[in-house]
C-alpha cells in the first residue's frame, strides 16, 4: 500500500511562492511514524516544494491550517478524481468535521495516534470509514518521528523538530488551543531518546546546523519542574536547540541559566503587544511589560536569543499606540521579531464568539482569510483599513535590512556561548522574512478585498469547490 502525508501551504501574499525556512510542520514525520512497516510512505511539505499530483498513491493524509483549507480541498478533489482516497486531520478538520467530509473521504477528529493506524487497516479491508475519533493520546504513546524521511536538500534551512508536550496551560482568548487541548508532557527519557537516537541532523552550510533542533511545543515552559528535568537530561549531549514558551519563564533567571547550559540558544515568545490595554484584551496576563527590556537583555547575556511575535488589531490597540510602536521597538534595541501578525478570530476561539456576538466580523469572511495576515473583524478602536496600514508599515520597518543590520551589530558579540553567533546570523534572515508578506503590493490585507490565489480560484470553479464562509 502506498501512502503520502502532505502538509499543505499557501503564502501570505496570496501568490504561489514557496518559503523554505527553519519552521516546518512536524506532522508528516509524525504520521509516517504511525504507519505500519508494510506501508510505503512519502512525505511532502508544500512550504518547500510543489505536490506531484500524478503519483499512484492509495491513500493521502492531509494536514493543514485554517487558511489552507480551500487549497487543500482543491488538492483532495483532484486526487479523488484519480481514485486516490484522502483523509484530513488537524485542528480545523476536528472542529469542522462535517464540512470536511464533503471534500475528503475521511476525517480524523482529534489526535492521530491510533486513528491513523485504524484508517489504514480499514482501507486495506476496503472499508474506510467517514469519521475516526482520536482520543486524547496518553503522551507515553507518542511514537518517534520518521526523521529519516526528511529531505533536507529541499530546504537547507530546515531544522528537525520534536514534541515534548502537547497543549498549553494558558487560555489566551485568540488562541486555537483555548478550551480544546489539555496540557500534557512526555516522559523525559522518551524525548531524549527521540533526539539522541532517532533524529537526523541537517548537515547544510558546512555543518552550521548540525546537532541543532527545535521543540515544536506551543509552550515548553508550561511546567517549570518538567522543563528543569528536561534541561538537566539534555546537558551531556551538547546539542543546540530553540523553543517557544511564555514570557513568565524568561523572568526566571535560574531556569534560563540552566536552559542556556543545556544548549538553548533561541526562545520564541508571543509578546503580542507593547500596550498594556491590548495585553488585557487578549487575556494574556502572564506578559508583564514593565520587565520586557531587562528580561531580554539578561537572556542575551546568557547566550539566548529572544524572538517575539507581535499582533496588531486587538481591542486595546489605538492609532496612537501603533504610530509609536516602531519607536518603542527601536528603543528596546536587543530584540528580534520573527512574526508580525494581524490578530485573527479563529472560529473555535473565545475571541470569535465575542466578535461574532457583537456583530463585528466582516461580512463574507472565508477560511482563506483566517491566516493571521488579514483583518477579519472590526477592532474596538480602529477601522479595518487602519489596521492594514499599520500592519504593512510595521512589517516593512521590522523586516528592513537596516533593522537586520542593527540586530547583527547589537547581538553578534554579546555572548561567548558555543554557536551563539551562528544563531544570530541565521535569525537575521528570519527577521528579514517579516517583510515578505507585503511583497504583493496589490494585497489589501482585509477580508473580502483580496482574491484567493488565481490557481486555486480557477481550480475551484472548474471542480465545483466552494469556499467555507465563516461569517
Ligand atoms: C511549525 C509551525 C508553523 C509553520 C508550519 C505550519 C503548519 N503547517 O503547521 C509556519 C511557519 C508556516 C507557521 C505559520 C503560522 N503559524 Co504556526 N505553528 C507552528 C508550530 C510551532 C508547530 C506545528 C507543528 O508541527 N506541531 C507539531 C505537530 C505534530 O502538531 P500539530 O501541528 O499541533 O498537529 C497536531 C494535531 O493538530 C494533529 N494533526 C495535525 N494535522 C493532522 C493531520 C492528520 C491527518 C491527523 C490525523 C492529525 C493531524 O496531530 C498533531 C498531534 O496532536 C505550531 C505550534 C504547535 N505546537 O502546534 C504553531 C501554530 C500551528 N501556528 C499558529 C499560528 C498562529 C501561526 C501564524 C498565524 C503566525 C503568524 N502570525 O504569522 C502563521 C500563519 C499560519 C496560517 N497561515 O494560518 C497557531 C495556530 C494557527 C492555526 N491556524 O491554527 C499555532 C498552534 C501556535 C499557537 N499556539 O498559536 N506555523
Ligand atoms: S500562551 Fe500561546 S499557546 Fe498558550 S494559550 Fe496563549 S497563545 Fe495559545
Amino acid at each position: 500500500m502506498r501512502v503520502a502525508v502532505i502538509a499543505t501551504y499557501t503564502h501570505p501574499t496570496r501568490t504561489r511562492v514557496k518559503e523554505p525556512s527553519i519552521m516546518q510542520s512536524g506532522v508528516p514525520e509524525l504520521i509516517a511514524g504511525l504507519c505500519p512497516p508494510d506501508v510505503e510512505v512519502e512525505l511532502y511539505n508544500e512550504k518547500e516544494d510543489d505536490i506531484p499530483l500524478d503519483r499512484d498513491w492509495d491513500l493521502v493524509f492531509f494536514s493543514y491550517l485554517h487558511s489552507y483549507y480551500e487549497h487543500t480541498k482543491v488538492l483532495s478533489t483532484l486526487l479523488r478524481r484519480r481514485g486516490v482516497r484522502t483523509v484530513a486531520g488537524g485542528r480545523h478538520a476536528s472542529f469542522f468535521s462535517e464540512d470536511v467530509q464533503r471534500w475528503f473521504d475521511a476525517v480524523i477528529v482529534g489526535e492521530p495516534e491510533g486513528a491513523v493506524q485504524a484508517a489504514i487497516a480499514d482501507l486495506k479491508k476496503g472499508r474506510l470509514q467517514k469519521v475516526y475519533l482520536g482520543v486524547d493520546t496518553p503522551v507515553e504513546d507518542i511514537r518517534p518521528y520518521r526523521y529519516d524521511l526528511i529531505d533536507f536538500s529541499k530546504n537547507r534551512y530546515r531544522l528537525p523538530g520534536v514534541e515534548a508536550s502537547r497543549g498549553c496551560p494558558f487560555t489566551c482568548n485568540f488562541c486555537v488551543l483555548t478550551g480544546h487541548e489539555k496540557y500534557r508532557y512526555r516522559p523525559v527519557p522518551q524525548v531524549i531518546a527521540d533526539i539522541t537516537q532517532h533524529m537526523r541532523w541537517n548537515k547544510s552550510f558546512g555543518g552550521l546546523m548540525d546537532k541543532v533542533f527545535i521543540f515544536l511545543d506551543n509552550n515548553l515552559g508550561g511546567n517549570k519542574r518538567y522543563l528543569r528535568e528536561l534541561c538537566e537530561a539534555l546537558i551531556p549531549y551538547k546539542l543546540i536547540w530553540g523553543c517557544s514558551l511564555t514570557f513568565n519563564i524568561l523572568k526566571d533567571e535560574e531556569l534560563l541559566r540552566l536552559m542556556a547550559k543545556a544548549g538553548c540558544r533561541y526562545i520564541y515568545t508571543g509578546l503580542e503587544s507593547l500596550n498594556p490595554e491590548s495585553i488585557k484584551a487578549m487575556n494574556k496576563g502572564q506578559n508583564k511589560l514593565a520587565e520586557v527590556e531587562f528580561t531580554i537583555h539578561r537572556a542575551y547575556d546568557l547566550g539566548i536569543l529572544v524572538s517575539f511575535g507581535l499582533l496588531v488589531g486587538t481591542d486595546g490597540d489605538t492609532n496612537e499606540y501603533l504610530d509609536r510602536l516602531p519607536e518603542l521597538l527601536l528603543n528596546l534595541r536587543f530584540f528580534s521579531i520573527t512574526f508580525v501578525g494581524i490578530v485573527s478570530p479563529y472560529p473555535e476561539t473565545p475571541m470569535f464568539q465575542e466578535v461574532k456576538a457583537q456583530g463585528r466580523l466582516l461580512p463574507g469572511t472565508i477560511s482563506r482569510d483566517y491566516d493571521g495576515y488579514t483583518v477579519c473583524h472590526r477592532p474596538a478602536q480602529l477601522t479595518p483599513s487602519e489596521v492594514a496600514e499599520h500592519y504593512v508599515r510595521l512589517c516593512q520597518k521590522v523586516g528592513s535590512w537596516k533593522n537586520v543590520g542593527r540586530h547583527w551589530w547589537h547581538n553578534m558579540m554579546r555572548s561567548r556561548m558555543p554557536r551563539y553567533r551562528g544563531v544570530i546570523g541565521i535569525s537575521g534572515l528570519e527577521i528579514a522574512s517579516v517583510a515578505h508578506s507585503t511583497r504583493n503590493t496589490k494585497r489589501r490585507f482585509i477580508a473580502g478585498l483580496d482574491p484567493i490565489e488565481a490557481w486555486d480560484a480557477q481550480q475551484m470553479s472548474a471542480l465545483g469547490v466552494t469556499p467555507q464562509v465563516l461569517s
